[in-house]
């Protein structure tokens, strides 16, 4: 949806016969923590090597943006947030050869530089070249391709999907399928993989097995899916929303629980419920509390417990150290242990072969000049995902 006039600074109207200019076009900016987003001009310089430009066509709005906005991550103001991005290259810098100008792409929160340690360990997912912990906020140089009234603006995690146009790194963002509808397949950047992922792929989650998930947001909800898909018999949601419970129950959530509602600790309720704890417990929220209810919840001996959200930075994590000793696993995963440039677009293949259904997450859909809408709708607990369309 062109909401929004684009302007091409400088004398060339054909970028494919020309020097690659500044584009100024229109951007969601967080000048402080806390502050509200305000929606400026700014001006995205030209892709510098390594680099893809990219014409944002959606974005989700990610409980993890959240956590930006509110300063429970440590990132630089001002900023353009956003990461969960799907668009089209516009161009690319000196030396980019997985993606070119017109390929529908997704922004990479995890990219894959294929260089690293975890890159190149079978098992390893969370590149060395990321930005989430910490986060820097400027590109693998060391600079910024945002500026607003000649102030120099802040990536998000490399990302920065709330603009008409971003830039990123060639290794964060992936090809997909020419086909693939645009205004929901932002969800497969980042919520799909890192919930359905989480289940399927990290926990393995086995049939018959007995599932809890803390939190039935965008995140929690891919999660359900996965425990559904990969045969769980009971699934158990908790969350303190229970506007949350009716879509959870759609997607395969057998019982729904709401903490703040209940007698017990929920993990005392969950135990009772299961006699024996459950198989496979997810944390998608991202407090130290609900990883520790979600963690004694597990089975003692064979339970495994996935912490899917991420803490406020220097949250501490207690737990009693005893009862690791009867085997039961913590496990942290990110993006569902997915090497993400070779995995995602597989997601995306899936879903258009209906083989995975994204279609009952995405509860919303916004032009990005309704972002602040899409904002409140998301603040009030209504919203699995909103989707912006730019
Ligand atoms: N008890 C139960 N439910 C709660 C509580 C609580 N104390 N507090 C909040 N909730 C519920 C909310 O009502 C809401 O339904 C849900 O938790 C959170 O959902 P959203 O929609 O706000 O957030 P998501 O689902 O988009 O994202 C959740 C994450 C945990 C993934 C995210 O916040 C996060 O921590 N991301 C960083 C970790 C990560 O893997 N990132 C990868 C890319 S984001
Ligand atoms: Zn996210």
């Amino acid at each position: 949806m062109a909401t929004w006039d684009l302007i091409m600074t400088g004398p060339c109207a054909d970028p494919l016969s020309c020097p690659l200019e500044t584009i100024t076009c229109r951007a969601a900016i967080a000048w402080a923590e806390k502050s509200r987003l305000s929606i400026e001009e700014v001006q995205v310089e030209p892709p510098k090597p390594g680099e893809v430009r990219i014409r944002m066509l959606s974005s989700g709005i990610c409980g993890s943006d959240d956590h930006v906005l509110k300063g429970e991550l440590s990132v630089k103001f001002p900023l353009i947030p956003g990461h969960e991005g799907a668009g089209i290259v516009e161009s690319v810098g000196d030396g980019v050869c997985s993606v070119k100008q017109g390929d529908k792409v997704l922004t990479l929160i995890i990219p894959q530089c294929r260089e690293c340690d975890a890159c190149l360990h079978s098992q390893g997912n969370f590149c060395d070249k990321q930005d989430v912990l910490p986060c820097s906020g400027v590109m693998l140089d060391g600079t910024c391709r945002f500026s607003c009234r000649g102030q120099k603006i802040y990536h998000s995690f490399r990302t920065s999907t709330f603009t008409e146009y971003t830039v990123v790194p060639e290794i964060a963002v992936v090809k997909i399928d020419d086909d693939a509808p645009m205004d929901k397949v932002c969800l497969i950047s980042c919520g799909v993989p890192t919930g359905y992922g989480a289940a399927v792929n990290s926990a393995k989650v086995t049939p018959g097995s007995t599932c809890v998930v803390f939190g039935l947001g965008g995140v929690g909800s891919a999660v359900v899916m996965g425990c559904k898909a990969s045969g769980a018999s009971r699934i158990i949601g908790v969350d303190i929303n229970e506007q949350k419970f009716p879509r959870a129950r759609a997607l395969g959530v057998t019982d729904c629980l709401n903490p703040n509602k209940l007698k017990k600790p929920v993990q005392e309720v969950v135990m009772e419920m299961t006699g024996v704890g459950a198989d496979f417990a997810f944390e998608a929220i991202g407090k130290v509390e609900t990883m520790v209810a979600a963690w004694n919840s597990c089975n003692n001996s064979y339970g495994v417990c996935l912490i899917v959200g991420l803490a406020p930075v220097d949250a501490q994590l207690c737990l009693e150290a005893a009862k690791i000793l009867s085997g039961k696993t913590l496990k942290g995963v990110c993006l569902g242990d997915y090497k993400t440039r070779d995995c995602i677009p597989q997601i995306v293949t899936d879903y258009l072969q209906d083989k995975i259904n994204i279609d009952p997450l995405v509860t919303h859909q916004l032009p990005f000049n309704q972002l602040h809408k899409a904002l409140e709708l998301y603040h009030a607990g209504k919203t699995i995902r909103c989707v912006l369309l730019f």
